[in-house]
């Protein structure tokens, strides 16, 4: 395979709303963002995503955009962009943007202009169907965030599509019209300096043309049918066409978000090594490790455990690490917008809180592809409580009126938010013991973690046992003597079947290394055949390496040269 940047690549990305405010309006802007760019290089991050920056009525934090080629007004002008791209190449760092092509905000001028008449010019940009009955919609899917996937019109009878809130109807992709304006303006922002970009949703731009009624589980009221809008066929075309007109011909990086659906038999559709297809995709297999069916009153994310499931983590790495090996490219991730903070989820976010996220940084970031550090996961940021009026996210309200509606009670209806709300990672970066974790200098736009004071960036800068030195330690094995091992080296996973330890090899013609990790407090001892010669990086200061017989203390996580 040939050797691309984005194999280098270390990416972190920025909520921007929720990183640093310039200005004092509580809001993150991209000035605020310039002035932590240092603090990113430092980490050893050489790439940034940045989630949607665009014009938007923020519904749903920009992934509703109203204008593609305007910055949203609460974070700063062109200008800054401008600016911002200047700043990265200064420090010789990319930046990847995000791309929200299934859908626009209901005031984008497309929409305004396709909902006003049948035989409006761009009608077919969007899609609309005629109902089954003056109220009933077109089919019984039900949406991502709860509801039907259909809003009747205001000035035709026809209903319109929308996968996410009311306010983000689906762009049509069967309208080649529509789809050229898109390529017209993604080209635009490559001229403008993006080094690439994340492809939002983009498991969902295809759907099934009959548009016919899904089965209903028992209790529900619509369609969980996610096949009829989730990872189709025709996104083989889709995704070519748009490699194609957009990326041909220029050193862009791309990666699909290949949400619900795609499992590793589709990886093939999404990336495939070629510039036909994305460099690489997100997966969302490891997002769901300890949700289970559970209750089928709500969607499945909602019934989480909190508790990893060690086996099923080890057979998804091994399972997509055999799928995309010397084929496509992976990326490692833990956390991001979307998914609640990995430290509560995945690790302790109580007495083992600081050894258990760097023992999660240790197992994930060793491994094969590139990762995505997403903001506050690398000074072990946690989840946070809060009463239903102080989330933000609209997901929330329809997810709470429609639990409640079903008859899951309120106790248990809060504690799956506590658990699952994606504002759990949108809470302002903490970054010293000031106000408002020195966010901003007003009053910020969702609550601040209480626990600001203790987990900061500032406390943790210079600490040697922080998280963030850790993280620093983690990522450097991608900039140092290992980088080609770590980039490109074969991976062995050593404990298939084991429920609480997971270890594995890393080996090119040069070096070999193993990581071992205890994903629990309780101790654990194992026996390798292999022969360790010194420990590289350990989550504890004095960690013991006799491969024979090894044990493993609460978290503990040890890189071993063999
Ligand atoms: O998320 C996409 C998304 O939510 C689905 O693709 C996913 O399969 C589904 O949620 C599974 O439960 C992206 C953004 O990351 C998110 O923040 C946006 O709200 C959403 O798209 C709409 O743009
Ligand atoms: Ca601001």
């Amino acid at each position: 395979m040939k050797k691309k940047w984005w194999h280098e690549a270390v990416v972190y990305e920025i909520y921007p709303r929720s990183f640093k405010d310039s200005n004092a309006d509580g809001i993150g802007d991209i000035k605020g963002l310039i002035s932590k760019l240092d603090y990113l290089k430092e980490l050893g991050i050489n790439t940034i995503w940045v989630c949607p920056f665009y014009d938007s009525p923020m519904h749903d934090n920009g992934y509703d955009v109203s204008n593609f080629f305007e910055i949203a007004g609460d974070y700063g002008t062109l200008d800054d962009m401008k600016c911002l791209i200047k700043e990265l190449d200064r420090r010789d760092m990319k930046i990847i943007a995000d791309l929200v092509l299934n859908h626009t905000s209901d005031e984008h001028s497309w929409f305004v202009e396709s909902r006003s008449s049948l035989d409006n010019p761009k009608r077919d940009y969007y899609i609309w169907k005629d109902g089954k009955g003056d109220d009933t919609p077109p089919t019984n899917w039900e949406g991502f965030f709860g509801g039907p996937t259909w809003v009747k019109g205001k000035t035709t009878n026809q209903w319109y599509m929308k996968l996410f809130t009311d306010k983000m109807p689906d762009l049509n992709w069967e309208s080649q019209a529509m789809k050229n304006e898109l390529y017209e303006m993604i080209k635009w922002w490559i001229d403008l300096g993006v080094d690439g970009f994340r492809v939002d949703a983009v498991a969902h731009l295809g759907k099934h043309q009959e548009f016919n009624d899904g089965e209903v589980h028992e209790g529900n009221k619509y369609s969980r049918a996610y096949h009829n809008y989730s990872t189709l066929p025709v996104l083989d075309k889709y995704i070519r066409e748009l490699c194609k007109e957009a990326f041909h011909g220029t050193d862009v990086m791309t990666v699909g978000e290949a949400g619900s659906g795609a499992s590793v038999r589709d990886a093939h559709l999404y990336s495939d090594g070629t510039d036909d297809k994305f460099s690489m995709l997100f997966t969302f297999d490891h997002c769901w490790m300890d949700s289970d069916s559970g209750d089928h009153r709500v969607p499945g994310k909602w019934n989480t455990r909190n508790e990893m499931k060690v086996k099923r983590f080890q057979d998804v790495c091994k399972s997509w690490y055999d799928g995309m090996y010397g084929t496509a490219w992976n990326t490692l991730y833990w956390s991001n917008h979307d998914q609640p903070r990995v430290v509560s989820h995945y690790g302790n976010d109580g007495e083992y809180r600081v050894v258990s996220a760097k023992m999660l940084a240790t197992t994930l970031y060793l491994l094969w592809g590139t990762p995505y550090i997403y903001n506050g996961e690398e000074i072990g940021m946690t989840n946070i409580e809060m009463g239903l009026e102080e989330y933000d996210d609209p997901e929330v309200f329809t997810f709470h009126k429609e639990a409640i509606e079903a008859g899951v009670p309120e106790e248990t209806v809060m504690h799956m938010i506590k658990n699952v709300a994606r504002d759990n990672a949108r809470t302002p970066m903490q970054w010293n013991d000031s106000p408002n974790a020195g966010f901003t200098k007003g009053k910020p736009w969702l609550k601040v973690n209480d626990n600001y004071k203790e987990i900061n960036v500032e406390s943790q800068l210079e600490d040697p046992h922080s998280i963030f030195t850790h993280y620093k330690k983690v990522l450097n094995f991608r900039h140092n003597k290992y980088k080609d091992l770590i980039v490109y080296g074969k991976v062995n996973f050593l404990t298939i079947g084991d429920e609480s330890v997971m270890a594995y090899t890393r080996e090119d013609d040069h070096k070999k290394i193993m990581v071992i990790s205890n994903f629990f407090e309780k101790e654990q001892t194992r026996s390798f055949d292999l022969v360790g010669k010194n420990v590289i990086l350990s989550n504890y200061n004095d960690s013991k390496f006799d491969l024979t017989s090894i044990t493993l203390r609460a978290y503990e996580s040890i890189v071993i040269e063999l």
